[in-house]
């Protein structure tokens, strides 16, 4: 095939992290108009005395080093301490319709929200109001509703615990569970298969654990763009000579090669690290397929080592003495047919047998995972064959061992543990009645699918929102746009303005915040807020910078705010508890035991970590026992018999965090200055006549497009060849998410399957036409 130049399009040769990282921090630090605020900002990110990185929720080495250099921190920090303002002379210039037009990546980048604003109707702009008028109206819209449960309270994973805890604490009192949230669209899959499976939806591992294994498995994540820091631990274990070993479709930099901005020595050679032992490109959704044939494999090695007087492969007394339902899954497993687990996952019987080999030569395994497991209609699944592998040589509860969901925003988990779940259980209702003295219905809630569809269906009137951009990041905005518009009130708490704040309602209010990097005071006190990050350790985090206005108030502040106005018989000492962070936390730790002692230990360096039952093999649950749990079939749904239809990811490019677009490249990959991509397997192309670089339309088939009439299609985006499995293509989220049918997700979980969707993929029929961007 002649190989056309496609502008904006090359081979990146080059190492993850490197030179480039530090050119592209200086890029969007001199975007953002730097004045020595970020430069200051970036010297207090995860120090003892310093504010927790809103990057991502990877943790610190004991949380004591010095600055770590992290590329997707450095970004997230320079963002929120830009110098840039979104002021009311900004908002008096722009109605809302005209600034519907506006790219993400410019409504962010007007910068930081300074007054709290009101939507007038009539004008189409946001005008400034006074924060008491602000509550007043809320309050009164929100006790206007004719039932609590008309009412949806979103959160987004950069909210801190005091904030978050607040905030669970006046939607309960107002009345209702729901709490639609960032982690439905991210580990939910996570947080409702691991409890059936090992009693806990956490992550059972500590960072020591990395410094004690004997091979790593990482599974659909991508830490080279969305957890850098984690490169530096995945180094140390490749330098360790201890197989990692990579299950992705696409081939991502970082987990092949690493040059760490820490170390001069390949800074100034140009060396780089080798990160990855073997890398499988498994196809999209291959992934239980590989699953079970490594665990077939094992069953089988095993029985083979036992009749020849071994020991076996498994590790049959962890077996014996702490699970249940192998007899299940042996039985699944043996009505599993190679045939069927190649064709599905895309990989060479040979390749399969090689993984297990090596998960069955380590004493102690670690298997990360990420969005690539999480994200389809069967991620409920992915995740409980994934622990059904780590429990078959109890890899699970020992040092070096475990299993590590990488979470996302970085209180995601946080924010769970203090209260925001749709799903209370009665001890929660005890807790908060003993505490404060009122009672909350037990009665689920609603997701961020089920409140999506409630505010399609006119059953849900209003939308507060605590962050986040919840109408851009859930699937089908063609439902999700319009049915926000005929919302009675929405409120938007937040920092930067996105699409989301641009829908308004009868009634709509953008409230701007104090970021993490910003000083908190209360009655002249400065303020520390809490954190938990991926594995469960929980620190303080104080900001030090000059607030981005003298009108911000804290999450905190606001969300009593609203309380107040909203309660007016409250049984909340809401002023009392926003006077003095420690006194939430306080009651924080008499709702939740497991925080016992809080303000003391929190102090410690590093913080402390949250009991995790199954780190310490217990396993919860009336009989005490880990479970094997079968899902049969390989996700047929997935092997498109249906000739032509190929299947979607949505993945993040380097230079954006979720909907927040920092820039337009993603270096990694070989793209710069565009967004408008689809990565394609080279005879996927050549079967639709297609060269790299020609413009194409992408259509949704089948489920992803769902039942209603609505024609779901990208048009106008250039065809990348890329290294990717026939049959598998990717574009950006959330460019893509208007494939995403609203009703397509895990039944189990209720996670959109964002990294499954059945597509068509022709020539453009208006080839001159300009993809978006
Ligand atoms: N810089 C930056 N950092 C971030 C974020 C960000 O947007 N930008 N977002 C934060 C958040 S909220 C989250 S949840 C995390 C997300 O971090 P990741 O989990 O790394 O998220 P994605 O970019 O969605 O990438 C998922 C990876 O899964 C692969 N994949 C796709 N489909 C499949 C599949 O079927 N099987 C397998 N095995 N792999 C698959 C993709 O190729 C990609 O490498 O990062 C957090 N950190
Ligand atoms: N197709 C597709 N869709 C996806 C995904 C995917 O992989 N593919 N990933 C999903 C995942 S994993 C997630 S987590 C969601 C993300 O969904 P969200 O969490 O809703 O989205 P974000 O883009 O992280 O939110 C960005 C906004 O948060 C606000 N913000 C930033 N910092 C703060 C703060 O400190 N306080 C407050 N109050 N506001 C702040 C800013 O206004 C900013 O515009 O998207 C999901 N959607
Ligand atoms: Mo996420």
């Amino acid at each position: 095939m002649s190989e056309r130049k496609v502008p904006g399009v090359d081979d990146y040769q080059g190492p993850a992290g490197g030179w480039g990282s530090l050119a592209a921090v200086a890029r969007v630090l001199k975007g953002q108009m730097a004045v020595g605020r970020e430069t200051a900002a970036l010297r207090r990110v995860n120090q003892p005395a310093g504010f927790d990185c809103p990057g991502c929720a990877w943790p610190d080495p004991r949380h004591t080093s010095s600055f770590e250099f992290c590329e997707n921190g450095a970004k997230a920090v320079s963002w929120e301490a830009t110098g840039k303002r979104a002021t009311p002379g900004f908002f008096a210039a722009h109605t809302l319709s005209e600034l519907w037009e506006w790219s993400d990546h410019a409504l962010e980048g007007e910068g930081r929200l300074t007054h709290p604003m009101a939507y007038d109707p009539a004008s189409d702009r946001y005008l400034p109001t006074s924060w008491e008028d602000a509550f007043q109206a809320i309050g009164a819209g929100l006790r206007a509703l004719p039932h609590p449960d008309m009412a949806e309270f979103y959160t987004s994973g950069r909210t801190s615990n005091e904030a978050a805890f607040l905030y669970q604490l006046m939607v309960r009192e107002y009345g209702t569970n729901n709490f639609p949230d960032c982690s439905n669209m991210c580990h939910e899959a996570t947080s409702v298969g691991l409890p059936d499976s090992i009693g806990v939806g956490k992550g059972t591992v500590t960072l020591e654990d990395f410094e004690h294994c004997d091979a790593l498995f990482s599974f659909g994540h991508n830490p080279g763009t969305n957890h850098p820091r984690m490169l530096g631990t995945l180094r140390e274990i490749s330098k360790r000579g201890v197989p990692i070993i990579a299950v992705n479709p696409l081939r991502e930099r970082g987990l092949e090669r690493f040059t760490s901005p820490q170390d001069p020595g390949e800074m100034l050679t140009n060396r780089s690290t080798p990160i990855a032992q073997t890398y499988y490109q498994v196809k999209i959704g291959g992934d239980v397929a590989l699953l079970k044939g490594m665990m077939k494999w094992l069953l089988e090695a095993d029985a083979v080592d036992l009749a020849a007087g071994g020991k076996g492969v498994l590790d049959h007394d962890f077996i014996a003495g702490h699970t249940t339902g192998i007899e299940g899954l042996r039985a699944d497993l043996a009505a599993t047919r190679w045939d069927d687990i190649i064709e599905v996952s895309g990989l060479a019987r040979s390749d399969i047998e090689a993984a297990a080999q090596v998960y069955a030569q380590a004493e102690s395994v670690i298997l990360c995972y990420g969005m690539g497991m999480t994200q389809h209609r069967f991620g409920t699944r992915n995740v409980q064959q994934m622990a059904n592998l780590m429990l078959l040589r109890g890899n699970i509860g020992r040092p070096g061992a475990g299993i590590a969901p990488i979470r996302g925003h970085s209180n995601v988990q946080g924010d769970r543990t203090v209260g925001i779940t749709e799903k209370p259980t009665q001890a929660l209702v005890d807790a908060i009645q003993r505490t404060y003295g009122f009672e909350f219905p037990l009665t689920h809630g609603h997701d961020a699918v089920e409140a999506v569809r409630a505010i399609r269906d006119g059953r849900s009137k209003a939308l507060v929102c605590l962050g986040g951009n919840l109408a851009v990041a859930i699937s089908d905005p063609e439902t999700t746009f319009p049915a926000m518009r005929k919302l009675d009130l929405v409120v938007h708490i937040a920092t930067k303005l996105n699409r989301s704040h641009l829908i308004p309602a009868k009634q709509a209010f953008l409230l701007p915040c104090l970021g993490r990097t910003e000083l908190d005071l209360q009655n002249g006190v400065v303020q520390s807020v809490t954190v938990e990050d991926s594995m469960s350790m929980v620190h303080a985090s104080q900001g030090g910078l000059k607030p981005a206005s003298e009108h911000l108030l804290s999450e905190p502040a606001i969300v009593a705010g609203i309380a107040r106005a909203t309660l007016p018989r409250t049984k909340v000492d809401w002023q009392g508890l926003v006077a003095d962070y420690g006194r939430i936390r306080d009651d924080i730790e008499s709702v939740f035991p497991i925080f016992q002692d809080y303000n003391r230990r929190v102090r410690e360096p590093g913080g402390f970590r949250l009991p995790v039952g199954a780190s310490v093999r217990d396993w919860g649950g009336p009989d005490k026992k880990a479970k094997f749990l079968v899902s049969p079939g390989l996700n047929e749904d997935l092997r498109n018999n249906d000739a032509g239809v190929l299947t979607m990811t949505t993945i993040r490019s380097h230079d954006q965090y979720n909907t927040t677009i920092y820039g337009f490249s993603d270096r990694y990959r070989g793209i710069n200055g565009r967004r408008d991509v689809v990565f394609m397997n080279a005879v996927d192309m050549e079967e639709r006549k297609l060269v790299h670089g020609d413009r194409i339309d992408v259509e949704a088939c089948g489920s992803a497009s769902a039942t209603r009439s609505v024609s779901r299609s990208v048009r106008g985006f250039i065809a990348v060849r890329y290294d990717i499995p026939r049959g598998s293509t990717a574009m950006y989220y959330p460019e893509g998410n208007c494939l995403v049918a609203l009703d397509s997700h895990d039944p189990q979980s209720g996670t959109p399957a964002y990294k499954s969707i059945p597509v068509r993929i022709v020539a453009a029929r208006d080839p001159e036409a300009d993809g978006g961007g």
